[in-house]
This record gives C-alpha cells, structure tokens and sequence, in this order.
C-alpha cells in the first residue's frame, strides 16, 4: 500500500481533531503532536474540559446532602451523569451504575464484595491468558484467601482466544469467568457474547472488562447479557479518576458493601448500620463529582460523533497501520489480523529495546507506549520482556500512521540495522 493511500471517510477527521486542543500542540519547537497512545489514555475534546470548568465555576457542591441549590444542581447533573452511561452501555437502570475511580476498582467492587460472598474454597474461576493486571491480580489475592483455583483461556497462535479449551474448561463448573472485551496489547476483540452464552450454560457468573471496548465500539449490557462491565471514563475522552461498573440487579442487591462510610448507609448505630439502596450502596464518601460531569460530556460528544462511525474508523486505520508496518523489515507486530482486532498495534524490532524505539520515535513527537503495558503474562507467553504499542483512537489519520513508519525507520537507521 502506498503512503496515506487509505481515505477514511466515515468521519470527518479534521473537524474531530479541531476539537481536541492539545492535538494543535508542539512537543518541542516545529514538531507537532502524533498522539498514538489512546489505549493508555485518550485526549479530552473542549466539551469535556468545558463541561467541568463549568461546573466548579457555576455549580460546585457536594451532592446528596445540602438542600441548597448549589447542591441541588450538583446532585442532579452528577445523577445526570449516570442516566447518561446507562443509556450508553444500554442497562436496563441508572440505578444499576456504580461510579468508580476507574476499571481496575471496579473490578475489584466484585472481587471483593461479590467474590467474597460467592467463592468458596476450591471454586474455579476462568480468566484468559491475555488479561490485564488488573483482571488477574485481584483474582490472585481472592484465590489466595480463599482457597480458589484460576484457569486460563489460552491465547492461540492466531491471537485469538482458544474457544475448544474454554469449553473443556467449562467442565470445572467454574462460578466466575471474567475477561477482557479487547486486548490492550493485541487489539483482540474476543467473542463476548459467546463466552458469556457458554459461561451461563455452565453456571458462572461472568465479568467482562470493557476498558478497550467501551471507548471504541457499541457496547451492550442487555444483548451480551453480561452480568458485570466495567470502564475507565479516561479513555473514552472523559476524565481520569471515575470509572464504571454496571452490575446485574440482582447480584447488586444480594452484595455487601465494599467500601463503608457516608452516603452508603441508610441508618448508622454505635454498633450497626443499614446499607443505602442501590447505587448508592457502593459509593462511599464523596465522589467525584466533576469527573462523573465530564464522563457525562464525553458520552455527549462519543454519541454526536457515532460509536459505529468511529469504530469502522479504527478499523481502516489499523488496516492501514498493519499493511504499513508489514513493510518495515524486522518489525513483528503481535495478535490477530485487523478484522479481528481493534486499533492496538504492539510490535518488536529485533535487537533494540522497546524503549530504545519509543525514545526514538519522541524525538519525532510521536507519543508511543513502551512496556508490558500492564500484562505481564501475556508477554511471559510469548517470551518477550516488552513491546512497543501503537494506538489509534478517532483523533488519529492514516498520516500519523505514516509518520510513525518514517520513525521506525530512523530507528533502523540509528541502530545500523
Ligand atoms: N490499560 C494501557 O496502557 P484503569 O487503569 O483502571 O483505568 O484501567 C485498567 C485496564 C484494565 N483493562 C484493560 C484491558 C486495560 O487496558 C486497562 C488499562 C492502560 O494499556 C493503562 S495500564
């Protein structure tokens, strides 16, 4: 393919780009910003930043408490907030969304309040060989207090998940299967809601980690029929610090609490207490309220721009990015080919450490992420200390993608190779 030969036409990039002021930025004097590290975090659209600027200057109140009507408004556009993610991930009720800090403590709600509850020692639960630190060390730490067995799904050759082994995992009659949606490394985008059908033919209670796909493709809680989601609002253009776990009713209200403190009880004794309905029952103290508002603004401007049109964006550009950098000799890009993943491109270059590359390519202005991205494991399965990833989000261009191949050449240069 020659360069920048791919039109994306689904959106209109440049009107999206004009939107996110950090992307007119130089990195350092004549070299602009080439952000392709979304999967990390993503920018913020002006919406965003607007939306919460004005909340502190107009509205700032803690919520649920004060009658006054900074705190009403407060508590009415936080509460907002939340009808907001829950028409966007399709829950049946608000009152069915926790507010979080972020995925890895939402995963760590049901781990900790559900999991203590329903895991008893010798249970299975099922996690997949390419989860994300933050979907297996919580397990680990349950699994350890109580005795549990994990199994893996195993990645296959192709970077997709190993269906045959997890039906024969399913014999276990495992009582948890919790996965990722999309693979940070990999872009694979598993088959949810056949792992979910199999998991709640076997008895399991599921939990899909929707921290890459949330951002990036329609997601629907009702025709996945997943009993938990949970996602960072940071990288879906919203703030860091808030998260989401969407939870089945019935499993939130047979929960205990997992944090104690204000706004999660109905009554308070010296010696007991009486845990609030949901959703409140899982917010202890005071939340962050601004940061629910730019969530909120973040879904605003996602659903103006069209979940299905920036998904068939990402598409053509990881098409693009793999077909480009299939030309760079000694690049070995890992994971599934493009339909089978979403905008993720980790990669090697034979004898120069990823963050040998990722330094290289800063020089450029391009911001890269170099590591084992939070999933160790799956880095151990391929015996590789590290990779370097390239992201693409609904900001990014097929020239981006061009530049970021110009860079590995540099880098090719610089190491002689
Ligand atoms: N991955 C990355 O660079 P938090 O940090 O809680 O917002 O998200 C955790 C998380 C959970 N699951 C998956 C699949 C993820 O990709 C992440 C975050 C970032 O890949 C930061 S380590």
């Amino acid at each position: 393919m020659t360069q920048s030969s791919v039109d994306v036409r689904s959106l209109d990039v440049t009107r999206i780009r004009s939107d996110f002021p950090i992307l007119r930025r130089e990195v350092r004097p004549g070299i602009p910003l080439i952000y392709l590290d979304s999967t990390a975090t993503s920018q913020k659209p002006e919406a965003v930043i607007r939306a919460m600027d004005e909340f502190y200057r107009q509205s700032n109140a803690n919520i649920h408490r004060g009658i006054h009507v900074l705190a009403e408004e407060s508590t009415a556009a936080y509460e907002l907030a939340r009808e907001k993610v829950a028409q966007f991930i399709g829950a049946p009720a608000a009152r069915q969304i926790i507010f979080t800090r972020n995925t890895t403590e939402a995963i760590n709600l049901v781990a900790y309040a559900w999991g203590r509850a329903n895991l008893t020692a010798g249970g299975v639960g099922i996690l997949t060989e390419m989860e994300h630190h933050s979907n297996l060390v919580p397990w680990h730490i349950l699994a350890a207090e109580k005795n549990l067995r994990l199994e893996f799904i195993p990645v296959a050759p192709d970077g997709m998940l190993d269906l045959d082994e997890y039906r024969r995992l399913l014999d276990h009659q495992p009582k948890l299967v919790s996965f990722t949606h999309m693979s940070n490394v990999l872009g694979t985008i598993t088959p949810a809601a056949e792992i979910i059908r199999l998991a709640h033919e076997a008895g399991a209670v599921t939990l899909l980690d929707g921290a890459q796909s949330v951002p990036h493709f329609p997601v629907n809680v009702q025709s996945l029929d997943v009993d938990f989601l949970a996602f960072s609002a940071h990288k879906m253009c919203g703030p860091t610090g808030i998260g989401v776990l969407y939870g089945r009713k019935s499993l939130l209200e047979a929960m205990p609490p997992f944090l104690g403190g204000g706004d999660m009880i109905k009554r308070v004794h010296l010696r007991s207490f009486a845990a609030n309905d949901l959703p409140h029952k899982f917010e202890a103290g005071t939340p962050a309220i601004a940061e629910a508002i730019g969530l909120g603004a973040a879904i605003d401007y996602l659903t103006s721009v069209g979940m299905d049109a920036i998904a068939a964006h990402e598409q053509e550009i990881i098409a693009y990015a793999l077909e480009r950098l299939e030309e760079v000799p000694g690049v070995k890009v890992f994971g599934p080919s493009a339909e089978h993943k979403g905008g993720v491109a980790a990669f090697t270059f034979p004898g120069v450490h990823p963050h040998d590359v990722s330094q290289i390519l800063d020089q450029a202005g391009i911001a890269v992420r170099a590591g084992h991205h939070c999933a160790q494991p799956l880095h151990e399965k391929y015996g590789i200390p590290a990779t370097t990833r390239a992201s693409f989000y609904l900001y990014n261009t097929s020239e981006e993608v061009d530049k970021l191949v110009e860079g590995l050449y540099k880098v090719k240069e610089v190491f002689g190779m």
